[in-house]
């Protein structure tokens, strides 16, 4: 009877595991580094990632959570340049709905202090859904009109800029996948990591670029609470959050000179 017991909670853990994901690993300015792996802090206690509990959904728009899937101490940093790229991996993701953000957040001063409150978050980067208004609907699988379907199968990376320009200083660094595959019950899967930013820049985004984790988006808002299966509905989709920040890029109406 024990062995039983023991042995349907290991597959019940595995079940879990096979339904959801973490960013697991990352590859910044070339460099490969170990994020937390989860289940296991003694085997990957020194990384640049904040150590998160689990990567069960969080399912409340409002948690805690939310900011770094709990997780407030890592040990390591990683460090990149404006303009060098953060590749980001899932060891496994099986969701083939919903958004990619990915956000940073200037410390004012040494990680240890660094817990990513007020409204100083910033997207660097974002990716959602394109249909073809004909057979690409928000719900379909093959052809997926959502790019975070590019993550499904394990071992699958997003990859993203520093701004050019952004200041130099300590960030964390977000990913956060919004699975939507389930009809107005949205699932929040958010990782940080500690970032280094060098170089002479000096730019910063203004407010209007800026938001808090938890704050950036309500549970009522069209774009979290989604009937992903009405294909009444408009089938498009508009990423929640702030503008993305381009750093000092000239942006496309910047054509003077
Ligand atoms: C980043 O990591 C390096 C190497 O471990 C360390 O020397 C440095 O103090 C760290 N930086 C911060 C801001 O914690
Ligand atoms: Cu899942």
């Amino acid at each position: 009877m024990l062995f039983s017991a023991t042995f349907s909670a290991v597959a019940l853990l595995a079940a879990e595991v096979a339904a959801h994901g973490a960013v697991t690993s990352y590859v910044i300015a070339g460099k490969k580094y170990d994020g937390y792996q989860g289940f296991s802090p003694g085997n990957s206690k020194n990384v640049i990632q904040r150590q998160w509990s689990d990567y069960n959904p969080i399912t409340s728009a409002s948690d805690a959570k939310l900011r770094c899937n709990g997780g407030t101490s890592a040990t390591l940093n990683a460090t990149a340049a404006p303009g060098d790229s953060v590749e980001a991996i899932w060891s496994q993701w099986t969701h083939s709905q919903g958004p990619i953000l990915v956000w940073m957040y200037k410390c004012a001063g040494a990680f240890s202090s660094c817990d990513g409150s007020g409204a100083n978050w910033f997207k660097i980067d974002e990716a959602g859904f394109h249909g073809d208004g004909v057979k690409v609907f928000l719900d379909s699988e093959t052809p997926s009109g959502w790019d975070i379907a590019k993550l499904v199968g394990g071992n699958k990376g997003w990859t993203s800029k520093i701004p050019q320009g952004l200041a130099a200083g300590n960030y964390l660094i977000r990913h956060e996948l919004i699975a939507l595959h389930q009809a107005n019950a949205p699932q929040f899967y958010p990782e940080c990591a500690q970032l280094v930013v060098t170089g002479s820049g000096t730019a910063q985004p203004d407010a209007s670029y800026k938001a808090a984790i938890p704050g950036y988006c309500k549970a009522s808002d069209s774009n979290i609470k989604v009937p992903i299966n009405d294909r009444k509905i408009p089938q498009t989709y508009v990423i929640p959050g702030p503008p993305v920040y381009k750093g000092t890029a000239k942006k496309a109406r910047d054509f003077s000179a």
